[in-house]
């Protein structure tokens, strides 16, 4: 499959947990329930996915770095490194890839050191608050700019 048919998701720290706790925040889909409908989304517009998960910040910069060689676009929720990580904001921006921003929780109903996102305005997409339906939105809204 060529670079512009292929995605990469990234889910950031403790996203592992989904379904496992705080079901009146996150609701009761797993991480894999995530990856199935985010894949089932892609490939409905002929697009290949691949997803990385991980609790570690360099780990997520390389799955960035990675995604420059074959993939056309990335739909991410960075969880809590929304709020704080320029580095994350700096690997968005420096491979140049169009991106989405996911967040299952509607981070403006909640608190205010929430509100703030580091990639507010180089998001190509933003999908807050949706659950994890937001997902498959942000892979269409995505697509559809590519
Ligand atoms: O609403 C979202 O998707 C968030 O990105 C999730 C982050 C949070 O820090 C952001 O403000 C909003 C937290 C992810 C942790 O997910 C858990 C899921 C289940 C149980 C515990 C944590």
């Amino acid at each position: 499959m060529t670079a512009s048919r292929r995605l990469l998701l990234v889910n950031g720290p403790n996203l592992n947990l989904l379904g496992t706790r705080e079901p009146e925040v996150y609701g009761t889909a797993t991480l894999a329930d995530v990856v199935k409908v985010t894949a089932e989304a892609a490939e409905t517009l002929g697009y290949e996915l691949r997803a990385e998960q991980s609790n570690h910040e360099g780990v997520l910069i390389d799955a960035i770095h990675a995604a420059r060689e074959d993939c056309a676009g990335i739909v991410i929720n960075p969880g809590g490194l929304t709020h704080t990580s320029v580095v994350l904001r700096d690997a968005l921006t420096g491979v140049s890839l169009p991106f989405a921003e996911v967040h299952i929780s509607d981070v403006y109903a909640r608190e205010e050191f929430r509100h703030f996102s580091y990639l507010h305005d180089v998001a190509a997409v933003r999908v807050i608050g949706r659950g994890v339906d937001g997902y498959a939105e942000a892979v269409r809204a995505l697509v559809a700019q590519l």
